[in-house]
């Protein structure tokens, strides 16, 4: 059991676990706690993270970053229509109609699906934190922007799942960075006292969240989230990079949109420019050498100038605080703090307006980088029976509203209910009640497209399978329980007919269950209460029965409404049986289990190449250090050892292995340079082993005369 949570950033990545000293962000083999989120094909292997960025120019068509938007995508999707012409890399078609990436990798062109690029990604955080733990890691929590879809959230499960990681939750990121603020606060309010309230903002390179929260002792909920999945640091970035192509392009005559190595050069240090400016407001030199054509362009910009060509980003900082205020029915007076992550939150003039929003000083109490991994983490030892952790309760809050529609039995078309309006407390489930005498299919969509970051509104279909009649020749009573899982993700759970059994007066029911009553009919499950806490039975208002049948029901059923109530004695006794009824899922863009399991095979097999690769190399390597070390030796310490003779063949070898290495012996098998090594030491062996004996001589009478 692991406790590991994964900050999957669209730049930045970010690995937290637990050890017994608490949670601990942990570095990669660079030393470095960020990981890039960039994977690029070579001939032989895949580099991740930073050893892919550092390819982002030299090999810049193979080399993928910011694919975290093409999540449960379409190809045909226009966003991502819009966005391949921007891309330095392919984007393709996947045979099921989603988005897949072009590359060479092992010399051959290569169709990789989304969901396999973010489970390398995440193959090389596994690894970080593996290394972290010394053991293998599989449990964890994975962190999703708020604003994520259905299809966008299970294409990242599908990633993780890739990857060889079992992810006990789908988090996003601003109840990340919530639970990372709330689980070591002492002064939180007791749970009868009025809630503290705070507002998370996390501005991260591609996207802009907002959440506002209830804290009490032990407890966290969301009451809303507003975002603009299209504003970040890239923003920014895109203004300076628009600026300084015009400005070359006048001054040196340069067209950079040509030359995608040019421009990929020019984001990088326009992006070392912006957070530079955000400590400083003086004039600040831009330099590249041999940019384009062999020409070294320069340029100088202050703050007041780029805060001037980003004033139509700038203004979209406050629409999402807007909504945010408005969603909640608050006042800016109850808000007891507001906290601000991501690393576009140092923007000086971002904080401004965020600032002048709220009237208020921003808390910057949380590490801007790294809450929401800390946060996963936090939430994936929650989950962990295995580990030991203050008791937190996390309600969080369904992003965009969600509504089933179906066939209605009574003939009159279309019937459609909403069964998660916006802001209504998750993970949740809920039963609803249909009578029918056939299958029947339900279809889940976000009823405000408008509002939606995301071209479909379709979540799935979803046919309840195998429903009779009753032997009476009545519709069947079917009970459908519908849920916001844990990702965050709608599914239809569960389906079930009560079948009516009328027995003799006063005839014990026999195999039968009592129906369930109908208080119970709206309940979280089980296995979520630990993640909801109680919080969940004060803030979800109870609906009558009457309620929910009205909103549950279809037509034909009212009639049937009365003999639903519970069985009377004096009646003769209606004994029920439940049924399990099978549904058939078919959300919208799921990836197919056959393509998942091969995918799950084909990761495992890049893995192994990878190492393979890698021991290739180190083999190399240790031919290539051999022959400079034992060349200074041969000149050095060792020259005493050895005969003038010996030292001039191996010293002819070394040369000779030397020249190899870089003309046939560049690119060999493992086993090539293993036997050259083996070669070399046959020689140098002898001499090394007259040396240490000569150093060892000393040493041991020296021994000697100390024991004596
Ligand atoms: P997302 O949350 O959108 O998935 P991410 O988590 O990868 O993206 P972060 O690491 O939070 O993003 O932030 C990266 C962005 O912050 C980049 O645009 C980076 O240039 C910007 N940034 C980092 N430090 C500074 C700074 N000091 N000043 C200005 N911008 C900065
Ligand atoms: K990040
Ligand atoms: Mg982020």
């Amino acid at each position: 059991m692991s406790v590991v949570g994964f900050d999957v950033g669209f730049l930045n990545c970010y690995v937290a676990v637990a050890r017994a000293g608490g949670i601990e962000t942990v570095a990669n083999e660079y030393s470095d706690r960020c990981t890039p989120a960039c994977v690029s094909f070579g001939p032989r292997n895949r580099s991740i993270g930073a050893a892919a960025k550092s390819q982002v120019v030299t090999n810049c068509k193979n080399t993928v970053q910011g694919f975290k938007r093409f999540h449960g995508r379409a190809f045909s999707d226009p966003y991502i229509q819009r966005l391949k012409s921007s891309l330095v890399y392919d984007l393709a078609q996947m045979p099921s109609g989603t988005t897949g990436i072009k590359v060479m990798y092992m010399e051959e062109e290569k169709v990789f699906s989304i969901e396999q690029v973010t489970a390398m990604l995440l193959t090389k955080m596994k690894e970080t934190a593996e290394h972290a733990l010394k053991k293998p890691v599989a449990d964890c929590v994975v962190s999703v922007p708020c604003y994520f879809t259905d299809a966008e959230r299970r294409s990242v499960v599908d990633a993780a799942q890739i990857a060889g990681l079992n992810c006990l939750r789908l988090m996003n990121e601003t109840t990340a960075v919530a639970l990372a603020y709330g689980i070591y606060k002492q002064d939180l309010p007791a749970p009868e006292e009025k809630p503290r309230i705070v507002v998370f903002v996390d501005i991260g390179h591609s996207g802009y969240q907002t959440s506002i929260c209830a804290f009490n002792k032990g407890k966290l909920k969301v009451l809303a989230t507003a975002c603009d999945p299209e504003l970040g640091g890239k923003d920014f970035d895109e203004m300076l990079v628009r600026h300084f192509c015009e400005e070359f392009g006048k001054k040196y005559k340069l067209d950079v949109k040509t030359k995608p190595r040019a421009l990929v050069r020019l984001y990088q240090e326009c992006e070392k420019l912006k957070k530079l400016m955000s400590a400083n407001s003086s004039d600040l030199p831009l330099n590249i050498e041999c940019f384009m054509n062999d020409i070294d362009v320069s340029g100088k910009l202050n703050r007041a100038q780029f805060e001037e060509m980003c004033v139509d980003v700038l203004a979209r900082v406050e629409a999402p605080l807007h909504s945010l205020m408005e969603q909640a029915k608050l006042r800016k007076e109850d808000i007891y703090a507001v906290e601000i992550v991501g690393g576009a939150s140092r923007i000086p003039s971002v904080k401004e307006r965020i600032s002048k929003f709220f009237g208020k000083e921003l808390s910057t109490t949380l590490n801007a980088d790294e809450a929401v991994a800390r946060g996963c983490a936090l939430q994936c030892a929650i989950l962990s029976p295995a580990f030991k952790v203050r008791e937190f309760s996390i309600t969080d809050a369904v992003a965009y509203p969600i509504s089933l529609k179906w066939n209605s039995a009574a003939e009159e078309g279309l019937s459609d209910c909403e069964v998660f309006p916006k802001n209504h407390a998750a993970p949740f489930s809920k039963v609803l009640t249909f009578y029918r005498r056939e299958p029947f299919t339900l279809e889940a969509y976000y009823n405000n497209p408008k509002e939606l970051p995301y071209p479909d509104p379709t979540i799935g279909q979803f046919v309840i399978q195998k429903v009779v009649p009753q032997a009476s020749g009545e519709s069947s009573k079917v009970k459908v329980k519908v849920r916001i899982n844990i990702h965050g993700i709608f599914s239809v759970s569960s389906a079930s007919l009560v079948e009516v059994q009328k027995t003799e007066e006063g005839e014990e029911p026999m195999d039968t269950e009592q129906q369930t009553s109908p208080e119970k009919e709206e309940e979280t499950d089980q296995d979520e209460t630990k993640a909801h806490g109680e919080g969940q039975k004060e803030t979800e208002e109870k609906k009558t029965p009457e309620n929910e049948e009205m909103e549950t029901s279809t037509e034909e059923s009212k009639t049937e409404k009365k003999s639903d109530q519970p069985p009377q004695a004096k009646k003769p006794k209606v004994k029920t049986k439940v049924l399990e009824l099978p549904i058939e899922n078919s959300p919208q863009w799921q990836l197919a289990l056959d393509m998942l399991n091969l995918f799950v095979e084909n990761e495992g097999k890049m893995i192994m190449q990878d190492k393979l690769e890698k021991e290739r190399n180190d083999a190399k390597n240790y031919v290539e250090e051999y022959v400079y070390d034992m060349r200074d030796k041969l000149h050095g310490m060792l020259e005493k050892f050895v005969s003038e003779a010996d030292r001039d063949i191996l010293s002819l070898k070394l040369e000779d292995t030397e020249n190899w290495l870089y003309e046939d012996g560049e690119d060999q098998p493992k086993q090539q340079y293993i036997d050259r090594l083996a070669e070399l030491k046959k020689l140098g062996l002898p001499i090394q082993e007259r040396y240490i004996e000569s150093e060892e001589r000393p040493k041991a009478f020296d021994e000697m005369g100390k024991q004596i």
